[in-house]
């Protein structure tokens, strides 16, 4: 069979919604998109146990301390099945993490901010989770099996994160007018780079079409976007918060919210590593990675002897 052949049943197989598995064939392009797009993913959930782990210490409770101390585990998790799902397109997961941490892998542009508060937690859970789950519920039908089997299982967790984001922040907005205004300053500082983290507009988005070709992605960056922003105006309501956004405008003739252009060259310059916590944030894997070389080397040399036993 010719490449053009092959790669014409591969495209016939994704149109009949038949999922490709580790060992179909697949052009080499498909397996280099999946490698970065999921690579991406792992390390963005990676990444994302900085800002929350670090509040742990400082929760206001024993409640919502094995809260988020469980949130921000689940997080740990969803990284090693992504990073698992990567090895099953021939990428070692010692690759995929020295890829990151030479600054060629990226991660989402939204842990690059700081989680200043204790509102900060619950908002990263209502929007920051919220905005994760609306783009990995269209993840779970993605053509590449292992990565739709995976974010199954993640967008379960990903539903208790945005819950209990969700129920924390409406704790504060009932309390003292230093809690609800304390959830304000975090909402005005979370709402863009939220929206921010569906990526460039659907114009200038480099992979979107051939990825929807392919049913890498279902829906486009503007099309996720939008639905993250209808569903979300109602919620602020009921916690009485208000979105920074003067143009947010329902638009009857759409059916859909208004909403100002984002400030795409902020976007740009946290995705180039000049947000507030880039620097901050690789550096922190970077230690994990060296200060953890020793257990490495002790479950390898554990590894080893077992394995010397049984062969003796
Ligand atoms: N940040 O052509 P497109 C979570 C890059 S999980 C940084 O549109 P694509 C859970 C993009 O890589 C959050 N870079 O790209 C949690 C590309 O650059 P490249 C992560 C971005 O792939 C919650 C270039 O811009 N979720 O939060 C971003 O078709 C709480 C052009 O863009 C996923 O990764 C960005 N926001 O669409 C954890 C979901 N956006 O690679 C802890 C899976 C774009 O050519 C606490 N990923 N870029 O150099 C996806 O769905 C897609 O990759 C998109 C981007 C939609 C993110």
């Amino acid at each position: 069979m010719t490449q053009a052949e092959k790669e014409i049943r591969f495209q016939e197989k994704i149109d009949r919604e038949i999922k490709i598995e580790p060992n179909d064939w697949m052009p080499d392009e498909y397996r280099q998109t999946l490698v970065r797009q999921i690579s991406q993913h792992a390390h963005s959930e990676i990444v994302g146990m900085l800002p929350e782990g670090n509040w742990i210490t400082r929760a206001p409770n024993l409640r919502r301390k094995a809260v988020l101390l469980a949130k921000v585990q689940d997080e740990a998790g969803h990284g090693l099945y992504l990073y698992s799902a990567v090895e099953t397109l021939g990428t070692s997961r010692e690759q995929t993490i020295d890829d990151l941490h030479s600054g060629k892998a990226k991660y989402s542009s939204i842990f690059n901010y700081p989680a200043l508060t204790w509102a900060d937690i619950g908002t990263i859970g209502w929007l920051v989770d919220g905005a994760a789950i609306m783009n990995q519920v269209a993840l779970c039908r993605t053509s590449y099996g292992p990565y739709a089997r995976a974010m199954v299982k993640i967008c379960k967790e990903e539903s208790f994160h945005q819950r209990q984001g969700y129920e924390s922040l409406m704790k504060l907005c009932s309390g003292t007018p230093q809690q609800k205004a304390m959830a304000q300053d975090a909402m005005n500082r979370f709402w863009w780079p939220a929206l921010m983290m569906f990526g460039p507009s659907d114009a200038d988005s480099t992979h979107s079409d051939q990825s929807i070709k392919w049913k890498i992605k279902r829906f486009t960056n503007d099309e996720l976007r939008q639905s993250f922003v209808d569903a979300t105006v109602a919620q602020a309501e009921i916690l009485g918060l208000t979105i920074p956004d003067p143009n947010l405008k329902w638009n009857e003739a759409r059916g859909h919210y208004d909403f100002s252009e984002i400030n795409w060259e902020e976007f740009w310059q946290v995705v180039k590593g000049n947000g507030p916590c880039n620097k901050e944030r690789l550096a922190a894997r970077v230690k994990a990675k060296e200060e953890g070389a020793w257990v490495r080397e002790a479950a390898t040399a554990f590894a080893k002897k077992r394995a010397m036993k049984k062969s003796a």
